[in-house]
């Protein structure tokens, strides 16, 4: 599959901001303001003198997705659970309704998202060339990614960890039963480092081989090329639910060795843009913690006196001193809570919705007031 990376829209501020985003860390953090006229001044000068003109023309990705009315979501058509195109022609999954998540937050309108499908290796290109405003593409947020890809991840929207799906008749039921063995994986991932670390802290003697695309890794598996198919988690969950007779004859084995953190990211250095995508996930979370679903948004908005759920939901609060109608200056719509919740669901329901038919669990993916590590920090 190739990806079809659509070319540049919006204004030349916007082209501007993604070039001269990519051009060095520095001038990157420096120049995520410039105007196309500056390009050439921002790349060349001094840092004194690009300090001065970003002072000047601040513009964010928010002011472009609005002015286009659209996001476009950089994401997968083929990972069941978190992307993938239905009989329709509708994306569907997790990371396709968090797209829709932010849509809703920053435009009102859950459906006004462009998703762009990528192939793996393209991910951090197609942030950095403007070619998206968003990733939302079960991407680990690592510190090497945060540093070197010009990305800014935000809040995750699912812990995940690695782990290895095996041939229920392979015999293999451990890990260490896996000294030289072949194992494949996805290349340009985390994954495929993180296999090369375990086989050797278990002393095992692995072969990690790598392929472009899910499809080729499933093809070597299927020919017996492979023993085990590493990935996250929750992708070889999806990935075995889609797969012919996959419960009966692929084992994922008990043992996750490493941590994965998938989260959406956007272009360093354009602060408005990633507080809006990142209230925006945070908003599912405290929804949920509020019991507040799609079903009974409506009701609760307008039957509650509880200040915390009628700041949240941008609805006025009774007898307020000052105004009446909390806006954090975050650039959203006072209402963008109400709006996320109304059309797409709170995290729960996201959940249930797309990973919970898969039999994942909520396990770390579950409030923190009740096991997990989903965290909101408070909306006042
Ligand atoms: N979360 C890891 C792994 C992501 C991953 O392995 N994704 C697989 C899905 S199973 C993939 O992209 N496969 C290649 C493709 O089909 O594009 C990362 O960010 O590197």
């Amino acid at each position: 599959m190739s990806s079809d990376l659509p070319s540049e829209r919006g204004p030349v501020k916007r082209r501007s901001l993604q070039i001269v985003a990519v051009a060095s860390a520095t001038a990157l953090f420096l120049a995520g303001c410039a105007t196309a006229e500056e390009e050439t001044t921002t790349a060349t000068t001094d840092q004194a003198t690009t300090t001065e003109t970003v002072v000047e023309a601040a513009v964010s990705i928010l002011d472009s997705v609005k002015e286009a009315g659209s996001v476009r979501c950089g994401t997968r058509d083929a990972l069941p659970g978190f992307a993938v195109l239905n009989d329709a022609g509708e994306h569907v999954g997790f990371d396709s309704d968090f797209c829709r998540v932010i849509a809703a937050a920053v435009l009102g309108d859950a459906s006004a998202v462009e998703m762009v499908d990528l192939e793996t290796a393209d991910r951090f290109t197609a942030l950095q060339s403007g070619a998206i405003d968003v990733l939302v593409r079960n991407t680990t947020w690592t510190a090497t990614r945060d540093g070197s890809e010009a990305a800014t991840f935000l809040q995750p929207t699912f812990y995940d960890g690695q782990g290895m799906m095996v041939a229920s008749n392979s015999g293999i039921s451990s890990l260490s039963d896996m000294n030289g063995a072949i194992v494949c994986v996805a290349k340009g991932t985390t994954t495929e480092g993180n296999a090369a670390l375990e086989s050797s802290r278990l002393g095992l003697n692995w072969e990690v081989r790598s392929f472009d695309e899910t499809d080729l890794i499933l093809e070597a598996f299927l020919a017996g090329q492979c023993d085990g198919w590493s990935s996250d988690v929750s992708q070889l969950t999806g990935l075995r639910s889609s797969y012919p007779n996959g419960a009966a004859e692929l084992v994922i084995l008990g043992e996750v060795f490493s941590k994965e953190p998938l989260a959406p990211a956007v272009l360093d250095g354009d602060t408005a843009w990633a507080q809006a995508v990142n209230w925006a996930v945070l908003a599912t979370i405290q929804a949920e913690e509020f019991g507040i679903t799609s079903a009974n948004v409506d009701s609760i908005r307008s039957s509650t006196t509880d200040v915390g759920i009628l700041r949240f939901l941008g609805a006025e609060v009774p007898g307020s001193d000052g105004a009446a109608v909390l806006d954090p200056s975050l650039s959203l719509p006072t209402d963008f809570a109400y709006q996320i919740v109304k059309q797409v669901g709170n995290y729960g329901e996201i959940f249930a919705k797309h990973l919970t038919p898969l039999g994942l669990d909520r396990g770390l993916n579950s409030l923190w007031n009740d096991g997990g590590i989903l965290y909101a920090p408070p909306y006042r």
